[in-house]
């Protein structure tokens, strides 16, 4: 599904976000940046270990906060760390949303053009898909309204279940 949100296109898709071959992939991140399982996990195999190298020069990081390495053997050149929030810790919606406006920032300080999310904090950090996805496309939608050199966002969910989820949610802010 793709949208047109003044002269920016917001894409959804499903699939392996490592496959991704927008300008940046976005890393679904712990405050560590060490990369463990899931998102973070398939990276790492396919990316090879310039990227933790690199994460690890940057250090440790806060929830909501975003940090940019090399894609490595991506087909993405870069990637954008997001740390989101482990449900449970407080204050979670605010922490997604910084972590995906904090993503957005950091693509366009870095003069990228594409850029694609997963679902972020919604597997090994427990957040619900719903509330991540009203939250992320809420943040995305506002963003591209406003001063940006980014000219796709994409959402590559993990599944037809979550990209389901993702459809609905935007189907009901663009009608
Ligand atoms: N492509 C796209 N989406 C994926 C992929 C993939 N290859 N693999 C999983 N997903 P998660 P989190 C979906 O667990 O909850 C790691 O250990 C998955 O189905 O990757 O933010 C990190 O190092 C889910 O919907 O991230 C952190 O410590 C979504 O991506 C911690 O897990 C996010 O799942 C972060 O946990």
């Amino acid at each position: 599904m793709k949208v047109d949100i003044e002269n920016h296109v917001l894409e959804l898709t499903e699939g392996d976000i490592t496959e991704m071959q927008t300008d940046a992939i976005v890393n679904a991140a712990n405050a560590q940046l060490v990369l463990g399982g899931g998102v973070a996990g398939a990276i790492r195999k396919k990316g090879g270990p310039e990227i933790q190298q690199e994460c690890n020069k940057i250090g440790p990081t806060f929830v909501g906060g975003a940090a940019i390495t090399t894609g490595g053997n991506l087909k993405a050149k870069y990637v954008i760390h997001a740390v989101g929030p482990r449900m449970g810790e407080g204050n979670e919606d605010e922490k997604l949303k910084n972590a995906t406006l904090n993503s957005l920032k950091v693509a366009d300080e870095n003069h990228l053009k594409s850029i694609a999310f997963p679902a972020i904090s919604t597997g090994i950090f427990g957040f619900p898909i719903q509330r991540c996805a009203e939250i992320m496309l809420k943040t995305t939608i506002d963003y591209l309204k406003g001063q940006t050199g980014l000219q796709r966002v994409v959402f590559c969910l993990f599944g037809q279940e979550s990209y389901k989820v993702f459809e609905n949610q935007l189907n009901r802010k663009i009608p």
